[in-house]
This record gives C-alpha cells, structure tokens and sequence, in this order.
C-alpha cells in the first residue's frame, strides 16, 4: 500500500510541467511606419535607426501576464506593396494585430481601413483582437495625423488606440504584452 502510494508520488511528481501558452500576433501597416522597429525595440530593448524593408520575420519571447507565463509569437509582416499578395496566408494564423501607422505620415492611417478589412475578410470575424497603434509619437512636429481623428477611427471600429514611440520606447511593452495579448489571453479564456 504505502509503496503503491510512493510510486503514484513519483509519477506525479514526475509530470510534465504544462508549457506556457502561446499568443500568436502580427504587425501590419504600411511600409516604413516602425512595424520592426516596435518589434525590435520589444524584443532586444534596441532601436534601429537603419530602414530595411521586411519580407516577414518571425520572434517568439517569453513574459509575464497577469501572474502567468505566456509566449508571444511575433510575426513582423512586410508592408511594401510588393508583398501584399502574401499577405492573406500571414493573416491566417494570427491571434492578435497590431494595425500601425505613423502619425507622421497620413497615407499610412489610411491604409489602415484596407488593412483592417483585408484582416475582417480573411478571419471572417469583427471581434478579433486589434489595437490601432500610432507610432513615431516622439516625432510631434511632423505629426499630420491628429489624436482626435486617430482616436475616432478606432472608436468606430470598438478597438482601443494607443501612440507609441520604437525611439524612446514609449507604450511599447503596453501595446506588445499587456493590451494585445490580454486580449488575446481573454478571449481564449472565454472560449474554454
Ligand atoms: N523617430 C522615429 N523613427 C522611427 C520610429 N519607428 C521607426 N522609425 C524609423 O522609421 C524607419 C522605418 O522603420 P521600420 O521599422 O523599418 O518600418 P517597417 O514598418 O518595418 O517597414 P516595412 O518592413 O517596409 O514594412 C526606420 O528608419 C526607423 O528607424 C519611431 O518611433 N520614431
Ligand atoms: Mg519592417
């Protein structure tokens, strides 16, 4: 009995730890507004200043969530035009996006529209996961796309809007862990 006891201790002890859950999120924007320099800065703590025009590059790290561990996949997704074709089967398994712009520049807030609804087309559900991201806010003095119409257009899509900074790091832990991916936490939660 009390070796039956000791070799059922053992194999519990023995189990596997359950692997931390993965959130899988994606960077869209057009080309130049600082997808990979948000993500950069997010995993290394670097901001590069060179511009190199992503096809797609993946990076996976570790972060404490509300108490829990989780795994965020980033997948940084090329916005040049060139690439658009392939950009349905990126959107496919994402969880979470991230829909930048650059405040300085006012193509790139209205290319948002077409990257929201090519999102909303591919997943075939409104609810997914979206923060609307204003980035290079360190620039004010360049700044043609106000707040206000910033603010607005996510307000009418229901999601939240935050400005970031990949140069002085502002709002970047904000939009890459704690708003997307709780997000992308509670839904899943809501599910089970
Ligand atoms: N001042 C300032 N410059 C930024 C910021 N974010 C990015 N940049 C610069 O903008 C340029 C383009 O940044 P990238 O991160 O390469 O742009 P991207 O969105 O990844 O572009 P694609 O890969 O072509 O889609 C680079 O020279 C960056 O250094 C920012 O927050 N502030
Ligand atoms: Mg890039």
């Amino acid at each position: 009995m009390l070796l039956t006891k000791l070799l059922c201790y053992r194999a519990m002890s023995k189990a596997k730890p359950v692997p931390p859950a993965l959130h899988k999120v994606i960077m869209v924007g057009s080309g130049g507004v600082g997808k990979s320099a948000l993500t950069l800065q997010f995993m290394y703590d670097e901001f590069v200043e060179d511009y190199e025009p992503t096809k797609a590059d993946s990076y996976r790290r570790q972060v404490v969530l509300d108490g829990e561990q989780v795994q965020i996949d980033i997948l940084d997704t090329a916005g040049q035009e060139d690439y658009a074709a392939i950009r349905d089967n990126y959107f496919r398994s994402g969880e979470g996006f991230l829909c930048v712009f650059s405040i300085t520049d006012h193509e790139s807030f209205a290319a948002t529209v077409d990257f929201r609804e090519q999102i909303l087309r591919v997943k075939g559900d409104d609810h997914i996961p979206f923060l609307l991201v204003g980035n290079k806010a360190d620039l004010q003095e360049k700044r043609y796309v106000t707040l206000d119409e910033a603010q607005r257009r996510a307000n009418e899509w229901g999601v939240p809007y935050v400005e970031t900074s990949a140069k002085t790091r502002l709002n970047v832990d904000k939009v890459c862990t704690h708003s997307l991916t709780r997000m992308v936490s509670l839904g899943k939660k809501h599910i089970r």
